[in-house]
């Protein structure tokens, strides 16, 4: 698409949403940092994404974390969420942190644990309803360590009946998401560990169940961008969490890593019709040594560059070049997009929104980082666990 109403159009139209997790502090299980100011609960990680849409634009949305964000009255939180421009996204579910799931949650050797974490699974999806969210995440961290430890096809058994238990209690208009990763905590079988196992429980469940791809949660060297092809190929391609890494599960900034990677993973997305499919782009990571609400801002940003060099990929010119069999010229067409420099492009949607052009320098003017600090003294922060 190199129409440029267009572009403007398809940029203004994309939809980022925040977790609300990467406003409290993080770190590696070496050590947290805290930071001043940042928020000690909910309401506060709202108020701070708040910031990031108003800078933005296009953040209006915020995923919770269950029990990182638990309240008493989920539809008051979507109110305040409201209240403030936004609204409540995706509700992550967690079944990794009680002492419980040593050896599992869903796949659990023990029915009694299996039926605990089933029975958070489907308080999640009571929440959504309380708060109108339409997408359930799933993460499962279980698997095993040791060869022998469990019986790998029975856990899958398992994860399976889970599954299909929360799919049915899914009300009109909801999704499940599947997320995958290939190792950690398990270091020897992991229950969901890649696209295909998440694919295959996805087909089997129906419509409502599609895959969710962190880019954080794949082998080095793996081939994101085909992924992303086949499942929006085959309509199982239902969001992204999206940060960046240098070796592992790192949850840096989006396009810090490997810029060129995101933009091959959004051209695919462009290309597969995933800018209006549905699919949710999320972000999903951890601001362990920066300032939480700038880094969230620059990965937006950082997404919507990408997304706009992959719009201006000259489509007619790609699809010519194929067709000759010109190797050198289709890669050709492609580089030209991504050595576009889009910031003026992005600037100028920016404005045509109402926003100022440079969200980072307005942020900085606008006194938050210091308000915060000064106002959100005592209380407990939020972090991992709180
Ligand atoms: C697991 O590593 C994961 O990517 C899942 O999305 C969790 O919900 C999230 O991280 C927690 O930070
Ligand atoms: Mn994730």
């Amino acid at each position: 698409m190199s129409d440029v109403p267009a572009v403007k159009a398809a940029l203004k139209s994309q939809a980022v949403e925040t977790p609300s997790w990467a406003y409290g502090n993080s770190g590696t299980r070496f050590k947290v940092f805290a930071q001043p100011g940042v928020p000690r609960s909910p309401q506060e990680k709202l108020d701070d994404a708040a910031q990031v849409h108003a800078f933005t634009g296009v953040a209006p949305t915020v995923a919770l974390h269950i029990p990182w964000d638990t309240v008493e009255d989920y539809g008051a939180l979507a109110k305040y969420a409201e209240e403030r421009g936004l609204k409540l996204g995706a509700i992550n579910s967690n079944v990794f942190q009680d002492d419980d799931y040593k050896l599992g949650s869903v796949t659990h050797p023990d029915p009694a644990v299996r039926r605990k974490a089933l029975g958070h699974l489907l308080e999640c999806v009571d929440i959504m309803d309380a708060t109108g969210s339409r997408d359930l995440k799933l993460w499962f961290s279980d698997g095993t360590n040791y060869p022998g430890q469990d019986d790998i096809a029975a856990r899958q058994d398992r994860l399976a009946e889970a599954l299909s238990a929360v799919y049915e209690r899914l009300g009109e208009g909801r999704r499940m998401l599947l997320e995958y990763k290939f190792f950690e905590p398990a270091f020897y079988t992991t229950d969901v560990p890649d696209w295909g196992t998440a694919y295959a429980h996805c087909l089997k469940l129906g419509p409502k169940a599609q895959v969710c791809v962190d880019t954080g949660h794949h082998a080095p060297g793996t081939n994101i961008e085909f992924i992303v092809a086949l499942l929006l190929r085959e309509k199982k391609l239902g969001a992204f969490d999206f940060n960046s890494r240098f070796y592992a599960d790192d949850d840096l900034m989006v396009g810090a890593a490997d810029p060129f990677q995101l933009f091959r993973i959004m051209y695919e997305v462009v290309r597969g019709g995933g800018l209006t499919s549905g699919v949710a782009f999320m972000l999903d990571q951890c601001h362990n040594i920066e300032p939480k609400i700038p880094a969230i801002i620059r990965s937006v940003m950082n997404v919507q560059e990408a997304t706009a060099k992959a719009l201006l990929v000259d489509r007619d010119a790609l699809a010519a070049t194929q067709r000759e069999g010109d190797v050198l010229g289709a890669n050709a067409v492609l580089m030209d997009a991504y050595n576009t420099d889009v910031r003026p492009l992005l600037a100028e949607v920016r404005e045509e929104l109402g926003i100022d052009p440079d969200p980072m320098a307005a942020y900085r003017a606008s006194g938050w980082a210091e308000r915060i600090v000064a106002e959100r003294v005592g209380g407990q922060q939020a972090g991992w666990g709180a």
